[in-house]
């Protein structure tokens, strides 16, 4: 029925309403010169050949011809939406950042959403940890909360990221995912066990983008107006409850409305139903940090909120739908370096790692003046600075402005209170190595406590529908790292395998351990 369509199948209606009686804007090339006819091209007799003079053609095609820019490397697919954060309550003993300054200030915001290892035509519904990312922006410039839906990550040393992505992502001469590939290096890297473990959990399929929550996973540093430094955490909290999808469920949409949370997130800020997260940190002194029995900077591990309780900040609420989506959500650029004055970033090998990484890519998706572009550009604050001319520079260059510094001309100046903190740095310089730090405790946590019996069962059965895919060597070096986190969560896993082969040989009775159609990471987990 035409009054039941959604809001996403009625933009174009919409649109028109939008416009009222306003006549018929004139079509015109990309450089304004009107046009007289779109439907035909300029040809010597009506049977052809073109002409290189119809230039709406080649205005139009060559525009055509480059449309497409690269598609981040990872977290290709995603949804955006913008709204406001505000304050609730006041955590200025710990952070001078302007965005905290005081209860009822609002910033506003812009969030992205994303999947991580599919292309940006992948289905949303997949098994895949969810990008949280988060631009505030402030009067000091932007900051950029890049997290995930998870507090924890697969790897602490950012030197494995490229690795680790390749193997989640497509063999390189099939061009398919590839299981062998997923669960080689899993089963290589046990510190990757408590995200793989929270992966195939319920958690691992979130209903849309609104039901979960967000971290900034990694820990940062907070500094106060008297230069006192805290470590601290991020985390944001869904106002609209957790909800996973079912494992049958997620496969069903994956197949008949693979942008189900894209819509589902557009058509609830459309609704005015907007989405709301109560914003929270953790706090750690240093000298807590020094007797922490971890490594506070290690990604792969959580503050438990007994020790470290979540401290409420303010509020993350959208409310508008991107007007464009190429415009505001393609060209949308993260980076984890953009941080204010107060806030941080700790010695964490993974964020460290970050800081470089995000300018890097964008540069070479977007262009050295990426920052440039509205939906980056940091408008709360006055960007004035040395930097000057590169490709598609869109201001105004900073007009006569010096170019050089240090000068004599009342050019912008340095603010010494700005200065990032000191802090101590005795060890050797090496490349130490961290695996073998305790990649058990907290994955039995998880499994024992955290886990009810029937979250625990579901775990098992994921993962080793998933796992079935891989060769036997490596199921094994699985189970066997399993068996080292809970006896009971390997003997599962092997128990599932098992029962499996024995299915497979009945049904095919040879080549029982060939690789199933379903990637590793398809929803689709059950056996
Ligand atoms: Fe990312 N990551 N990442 N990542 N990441 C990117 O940046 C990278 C990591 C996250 O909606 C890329 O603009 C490295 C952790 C999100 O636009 C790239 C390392 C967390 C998004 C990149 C990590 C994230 C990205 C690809 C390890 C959660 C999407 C395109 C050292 C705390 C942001 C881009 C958006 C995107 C690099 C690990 C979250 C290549 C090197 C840990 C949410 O720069």
């Amino acid at each position: 029925m035409a009054e039941n369509r959604e809001k996403t199948t009625d933009q174009m209606k919409m649109w028109k309403e939008r416009r009222g009686s306003q006549k018929a804007d004139t079509l015109t090339t990309g450089a304004g010169h009107p046009v007289g006819d779109k439907l035909n091209l300029q040809t010597a007799g009506p049977r052809g050949p073109l002409l290189v003079q119809d230039v709406v053609f080649t205005d139009e095609m060559a525009h055509f011809d480059r449309e497409r820019i690269p598609e981040r490397v990872v977290h290709a697919k995603g949804a955006g939406a913008f709204g406001y954060f505000e304050v609730t309550h006041d955590i200025t003993r710990y952070c001078k950042a302007k965005v905290f300054e005081h209860v009822g200030k609002t910033t506003p915001i812009a969030v992205r959403f994303s999947t991580v290892a599919g292309e940006s035509g992948s289905a949303d519904t997949v098994r895949d940890p969810r990008g949280f990312a988060v631009k505030f922006y402030t009067e000091e410039g932007n900051w950029d909360l890049t997290g995930n839906n998870t507090p924890i990550f697969f790897i602490k040393d950012a030197l494995l990221f490229p690795s680790f992505i390749h193997s989640q992502k497509r063999n390189p001469q099939t061009h398919m995912k590839d299981p062998d590939m997923v669960w080689d290096f899993w089963s290589l890297r046990p510190e990757s066990l408590h995200q793989v473990s929270f992966l195939f959990s319920d958690r691992g399929l979130p209903d849309g983008h609104r039901h979960m929550n967000g971290y900034g996973s990694h820990t940062f540093k907070l500094l106060n107006d008297d230069g006192k430094a805290v470590y601290c955490k991020f985390h944001y909290k869904t106002d609209q409850g957790i909800k996973n999808l079912a494992v049958e469920e997620a496969d069903r949409l994956a197949a008949t409305n693979p942008d189900y949370a894209i819509g589902d997130l557009f058509n609830a800020i459309a609704n005015g139903n907007y989405p709301s997260w109560t914003f929270f940190i953790q706090v750690m002194t240093f000298e807590q940090a020094e007797t922490f029995p971890f490594n506070p900077f290690d990604l792969t591990k959580v503050w438990s909120h007994k020790d470290f309780p979540l401290i409420p900040v303010g509020k993350l609420v959208l409310n508008r739908n991107p007007a464009n989506y190429f415009a505001e959500v393609e060209q949308l650029a993260f980076d984890p370096s953009n941080m204010p004055p107060g806030i941080e970033a700790s010695p964490d090998k993974m964020l460290q790692g970050r800081l470089f990484s995000y300018p890097d890519t964008h540069r070479h998706r977007l262009g050295a003046n990426y920052l440039h572009i509205p939906v980056n550009c940091p408008y709360k604050a006055r960007v004035t600075n040395y930097q000057r001319d590169g490709p598609m520079c869109f201001s105004d260059n900073q007009g006569g402005a010096p170019n050089y510094y240090p000068n004599s001309f009342s050019a912008p100046e340095t603010q010494p209170q700005c200065v990032e903190s000191k802090f101590k740095v005795s060890p050797d310089v090496a490349r130490y190595n961290t695996d073998d730090e305790d990649n058990v405790t907290q994955v039995c946590t998880f499994y024992s406590q955290v886990l009810k019996e029937d979250e625990r069962q579901r775990l098992c059965e994921n993962m080793a529908g998933a796992l079935k895919g891989a060769q036997l060597f490596i199921q094994k070096r699985m189970v066997d790292n399993l068996r080292a986190i809970h006896p009971d969560y390997g003997s599962r896993v092997q128990t599932l395998l098992d029962q499996h082969q024995e299915d497979s040989s009945k049904k095919n009775n040879v080549h029982v351990y060939s690789r199933p159609g379903a990637s590793a990471f398809s929803s689709a987990s059950k056996m």
